[in-house]
C-alpha cells in the first residue's frame, strides 16, 4: 500500500507529471486500485445559493463583481429552496451536496444562516458540502456544530501564479481557512484549476502545496478552466487534454487517499478524456447539467460513458463514513 508522504518537493511532483506517460497511468492506477473501486465513482450535486456580486477579483470566474459577465447576481437562497434542490439531487443519486455562494468572507448571521441549511441536509442523509470563502475560526465552528463534513477551499494555482490570478487575497489566507476548519473536524475539499496559463511546473506547484498539508484533503477538485467570455482569462488557448490527464495522475500518486474528483470543464471535455481522467485516479463528479453557473456535462452524456466502462455511481446506503 502507497504510503502518504507529506514532504514533497515541487522537483518531485514535477518528476511524477513527467514520466513517460504509460508509466505514469499504470502508476497512478495501481496506485488508485489500492484504496479505491475503480467500478465506482462518488457523485456530488453542486448548487450556488449566493450568486455572483463577489468583491474578490478572481481572473476565472463568471461571478467576480470585477468581471463583466452576463451572470445575474441573486442574493441568499431561503431554506426550503435550497431542501427542496438536495432532496431533488439524493432523488437523482447524488451522495453529496454542495452548496456554494460567491462572497469573500461571510459574516456570522450568512453563516448562521448557511449552518441551518447544513443542518437541514445532513438529516437527509447526505453528505454536506459548502464553499463560501474566508472563515473566521468562530464560523468553521458554528460550520462544525450544524454537521457539516466538507469544506472547499481551492488553492487554485501555485503561490508563484497565484499574484497574477487574483490580487484581493493572499496565498495565506487560503491557507489559514483550511486549518480552521481541520481545527473543528471538518473534512477537507480543495484543489484548483488548469488551464490558466500556468506553466507546468506550476501545476507540480499546486499539487505540491497540496500535498504537504497533513493530512492531504480528503477531497482534491481539479478543475479545467471554463472560459467565460468577459473574464480576462477568455480567449485563453486551449488546454492539451493529456495534461490534464497527467495532472489527475501525479495528484492521484502524491495523494493516494484522497478522492480526486474531476470537476469544472467536463462539458468541454471528449469521452476519451473522461476515460483517461478515471483510468488515472478521478473517482469524483459532479453531477448534472449545472455547476454554479457554468454548464456540466448532464447525466445523459455521464451515463454514456459510464456504461462503456462499467462504472456506477455510489448509492447513498453505501457512502464512505468519514472517521475523525
Ligand atoms: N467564493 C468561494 C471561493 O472562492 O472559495 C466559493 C465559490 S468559488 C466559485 C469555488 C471554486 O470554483 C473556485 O475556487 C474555483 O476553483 C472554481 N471556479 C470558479 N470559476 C471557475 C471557472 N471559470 N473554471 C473552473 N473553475 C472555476
Ligand atoms: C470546485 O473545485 N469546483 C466547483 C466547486 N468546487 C465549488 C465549482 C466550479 C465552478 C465552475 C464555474 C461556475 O459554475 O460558475
Ligand atoms: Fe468570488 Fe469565489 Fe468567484 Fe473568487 S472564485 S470571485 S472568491 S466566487
Amino acid at each position: 500500500m502507497t504510503k502518504p508522504r507529506y514532504d514533497w518537493t515541487i522537483d518531485e511532483v514535477l518528476a511524477v507529471i513527467e514520466r513517460p506517460f504509460h508509466d505514469l497511468l499504470a502508476a497512478a492506477h495501481a496506485c488508485h486500485r489500492e484504496r479505491f473501486d475503480p467500478h465506482e465513482i462518488e457523485g456530488a450535486k453542486l448548487l450556488s445559493i449566493k450568486t455572483g456580486a463577489c468583491p474578490e477579483d478572481c481572473a476565472y470566474c463568471p461571478q467576480s463583481a470585477r468581471n463583466e459577465t452576463d451572470l445575474q447576481p441573486e442574493p441568499l437562497m431561503d431554506l426550503p429552496d435550497i431542501l427542496a434542490k438536495a432532496e431533488q439531487a439524493k432523488a437523482e443519486g447524488a451522495t453529496r451536496f454542495c452548496m456554494g455562494a460567491a462572497w469573500r468572507s461571510p459574516n456570522d448571521r450568512q453563516v448562521d444562516e448557511v449552518a441551518e441549511a447544513v443542518h437541514a441536509v445532513a438529516d437527509l442523509g447526505m453528505e454536506t458540502c459548502v464553499t463560501l470563502g474566508m472563515l473566521t475560526d468562530r464560523q468553521a465552528k458554528t460550520l462544525a456544530d450544524a454537521g457539516l463534513d466538507y469544506y472547499n477551499h481551492n488553492l487554485d494555482t501555485s503561490p508563484d501564479f497565484c499574484g497574477e490570478i487574483i490580487t484581493t487575497r493572499t496565498y495565506q489566507d487560503r491557507l489559514d481557512t483550511l486549518v480552521a476548519c481541520r481545527e473543528v473536524g471538518i473534512s477537507l475539499c480543495s484543489g484548483g484549476i488548469v488551464g490558466m496559463g500556468e506553466t507546468r511546473r506550476q501545476r507540480a506547484g499546486l499539487l505540491q502545496q497540496l500535498a504537504i498539508l497533513n493530512p492531504h484533503p480528503e477531497s482534491v477538485p481539479i478543475n479545467l478552466l471554463i472560459q467565460v467570455p468577459g473574464t480576462p482569462l477568455h480567449g485563453l488557448p486551449e488546454f492539451e487534454p493529456l495534461e490534464l490527464v497527467r495532472t489527475i495522475a501525479a495528484a492521484r500518486i502524491v495523494m493516494p487517499e484522497s478522492t480526486i474528483r474531476l470537476s469544472a470543464g467536463r462539458s468541454s471535455m471528449s469521452e476519451e478524456t473522461h476515460v483517461l481522467c478515471f483510468h488515472a485516479g478521478a473517482s469524483s463528479i459532479f453531477l448534472g447539467d449545472r455547476l454554479l453557473t457554468a454548464d456540466n456535462n448532464g447525466d445523459d452524456a455521464d451515463a454514456a460513458i459510464l456504461d462503456q466502462l462499467d462504472v456506477s455511481v455510489r448509492p447513498l446506503d453505501q457512502r464512505v463514513s468519514i472517521e475523525s
